[in-house]
């Protein structure tokens, strides 16, 4: 029987869309259409369940799922027994404790005996204990924010993002305890044959990141500033130089970082570069 790799997906929520490009860009081709539970690929042996996002560690310990995606936060505080397979860099947020505007404070000391509401009990408790405060965990499942405005809570233990939710309830950020971003987690124990559906899947995923962090750069120069523009595109071997319809002049094109662009462009226009066009890169194969 030709085994097929389950991957969880949450179905609606902050890590959707960039779950589900992850495997779009990959090549995988599936239907998400609204209100669907399950879909199955129609070029690739896979198949995609839709799920609350706290609930696929604990499918994904089952074997239910064999890989699933989910903030590092959700797999941290369910604990569950899962191998931890890939970071993938978006969702990215922190968990921190926050506490009423009008307040001071000093250390994590100052939260001795107080009280806390948070819908993360394990990831707070740990910190907690290593900084040797003991403090009322509140567990609420949501709206952790208006818990101190309604006397449920001195304090508040949530993910921030931009930090706006706790300005507007009139709450600031004092300790960052833990950050977090999007993980693929898998089954521990998954068949050869599973295991090397997620090996193909994973070699696409490093082919479509490592374009994302590159560019293409052409650009033209003439021949004698060949040697110093080279040694600042450092590119993939060596860049490739054709030589333009005009004498003495050439194009060299290459394939660098990014940010390293960034850095280099001026040198790059002081060492005679012209016409710079920088491309995106769609995959990278190596
Ligand atoms: O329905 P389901 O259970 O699947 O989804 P959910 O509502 O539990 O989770 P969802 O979709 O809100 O978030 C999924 C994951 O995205 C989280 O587990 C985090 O790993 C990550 N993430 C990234 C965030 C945020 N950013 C975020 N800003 N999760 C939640 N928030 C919330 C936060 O709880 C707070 O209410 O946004 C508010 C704070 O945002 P700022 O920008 O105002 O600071
Ligand atoms: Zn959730």
């Amino acid at each position: 029987m030709n085994e097929v790799l389950r991957i969880a997906v949450q179905k609606s929520g902050r890590l959707s869309e960039d779950s589900l490009n992850l495997f779009k860009e990959c090549g995988i081709k599936f239907d998400n259409g609204a209100g669907k539970l399950k879909a199955t690929s129609s070029n690739f042996p896979a198949e995609f369940l839709f799920l609350r996002d706290d609930d696929i560690p604990g499918y994904v310990e089952d074997g239910v799922a064999d890989i699933g995606i989910v903030g590092q936060n959700v797999h941290v505080e369910t604990s569950k027994h899962v191998n931890e397979v890939k970071l993938l860099g978006f969702s990215k947020c922190r968990l921190s404790i926050a506490i009423p505007r009008s307040e001071t404070y000093g250390s994590v000391k100052e939260l001795e005996g107080k009280s806390i509401a948070t819908s993360y009990p394990v990831i707070l408790g740990n910190f907690l204990k290593d900084n040797g405060v003991t403090a009322h965990i509140h567990e609420i499942s949501g709206s952790v924010e208006i818990a101190p405005s309604i006397g449920l809570a001195h304090a508040v233990c949530d993910i921030v993002s931009s930090g706006g939710t706790l300005l507007s309830n009139g709450l600031k950020e004092v300790e960052v305890i833990f950050r977090s971003e999007a993980i693929m987690i898998g089954y521990p124990n998954l068949s050869p044959e599973k295991q090397n559906i997620l090996n193909q899947i994973l070699f696409r995923i490093d082919s479509v990141q490592r374009a994302k962090n590159r560019k293409y750069v052409v650009l033209n120069t003439k021949q004698e500033n060949i040697a110093l523009i080279r040694q600042l595109l450092p590119g993939m071997k060596a860049p490739s130089i054709l030589p333009l319809a005009d004498e003495g002049w050439v194009s060299m094109h290459s394939v660098i970082e990014e940010q390293d662009f960034w850095q280099n462009i001026e040198k790059l226009r002081d060492a005679g570069a012209e016409g710079i066009l920088v491309l995106p890169i769609e995959k990278m194969i190596f």
